[in-house]
């Protein structure tokens, strides 16, 4: 039986120019900056992203932590969403490794925070508060359906850290399915943030690795702070050959994953017993529900399995389908037919 797995786009597997390029790749030691293939991924995503430097790291969690723990000392505090991945789904990583104080304030339902809230929650010089430092925005929001955030409303945040003398950090796992889904070019989402990370190995479906990027004084403390987390790795041309690939070939096709993600929304709105919010369905990441009282959620879970669908679990009877590059048109419809099923099992 296939299986078709749409639990995340991090399943994607690489691809067969992937496998030739970590076979081929020229390698040596990246820790003494000596591996080629990984030095010609730094420079190439830097360009590609619009920033003076790059960094290879293992994922995008620790991306993510590499770049709180080089913009904040211990006590500082970063302003971000209630339902942003650095807050919901990184272990705590800023406040068990760093002693850095995550202040949440509520993701809008287009991944935004209100500007305002922002503004409000900027920390004034007292003896009392812990010392704002950073503002972290994810793009596109995973949470919030996969929603992608626009280079004005980025711009704005931007401004307003600006004038408070904050950095900003971009979570940008999935930055390229924010510009495909927009329209735009990705330095458009990137020009004004001072540091960003985004996944090779999402819908790009490299195996492995994640790119930190900003100013070269930057990176070159990036580098330090990546070195403490046991992230400094040795012949990394074997994960940097595949990020090449990706980034070649693998961009145009993500408009693919949100026109299948479009037609699993819509077949699942003509599904009685399941719920969703079509108008949120912008790029690979769709959630529904599960309204009827027929059927309990594991068990709907445990109905798809045994039909070689796997989806997940995201709330009480909620659930997540992500499109990629494993996923063609005639998953989408085996898709549908097993959900059509189920419910009419029920
Ligand atoms: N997200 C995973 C799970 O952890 C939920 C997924 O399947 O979506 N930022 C964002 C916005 C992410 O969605 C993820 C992974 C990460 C960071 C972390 O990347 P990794 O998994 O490489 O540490």
């Amino acid at each position: 039986m296939k299986i078709i797995d749409l639990r995340s786009d991090t399943v994607t597997l690489p691809t067969q120019e992937m496998r030739e390029a970590i076979y081929r790749a020229d390698l040596g030691d990246d820790v003494f900056g000596e591996d080629p293939t990984t030095n010609r991924l730094e420079k190439m995503a830097a360009e590609l992203i619009g920033k003076e430097a790059s960094l290879l790291v293992p994922s995008g969690t620790m991306g993510n932590l590499v770049c709180v723990l080089t913009h904040c000392a211990r006590g500082e505090e970063v302003i971000l969403g209630d339902q942003s991945h650095t807050f919901l789904n990184e272990a705590g990583g800023m406040s068990t490794l760093g002693g850095i104080h995550p202040h949440i304030l509520p993701n809008q339902p287009d991944g935004t925070i209100r500007l305002e809230e922002i503004a409000a929650a900027i920390r004034g010089d007292n003896v009392h508060f812990p010392r704002t430092r950073l503002i972290c925005l994810e793009n596109t929001h995973n949470r919030c359906y996969g929603s992608p955030l626009t280079p004005e409303y980025i711009d704005g945040v931007a401004e307003l850290a600006r004038r408070h003398s904050l950095s900003v950090h971009l979570d940008g796992a999935r930055i390229f399915n924010a510009a495909v889904a927009l329209g735009v070019n990705v330095k458009e989402l990137t020009r004004s943030v001072d540091s960003l990370i985004f996944c090779l190995s999402k819908g790009l479906s490299a195996p492995v690795g994640s790119m930190v990027c900003g100013t070269s004084e930057f990176i070159a403390e990036a580098r330090r702070t990546r070195k403490v987390l046991g992230g400094g790795m040795r012949q990394t041309g074997i994960i940097a050959g595949a990020g090449i690939i990706a980034l070649e070939k693998m961009m145009e096709r993500l408009k693919e994953d949100h026109l299948n993600a479009r037609r699993l929304a819509e077949g699942i709105t003509k599904i009685p017993g399941l719920s969703i919010d079509i108008e949120r369905i912008k790029t690979n990441i769709i959630y529904f529900d599960l309204t009827s009282d027929r059927l309990k959620p594991a068990e709907f879970i445990t109905q798809l399995g045994k039909k070689g669908i796997k989806l997940l679990g995201t709330g009480p009877s909620r659930f997540r389908v992500v499109t990629h590059y494993g996923i063609g048109s005639e998953d989408v419809d085996a898709t549908l037919l097993a959900l059509n099923q189920v419910m009419e099992e029920a």
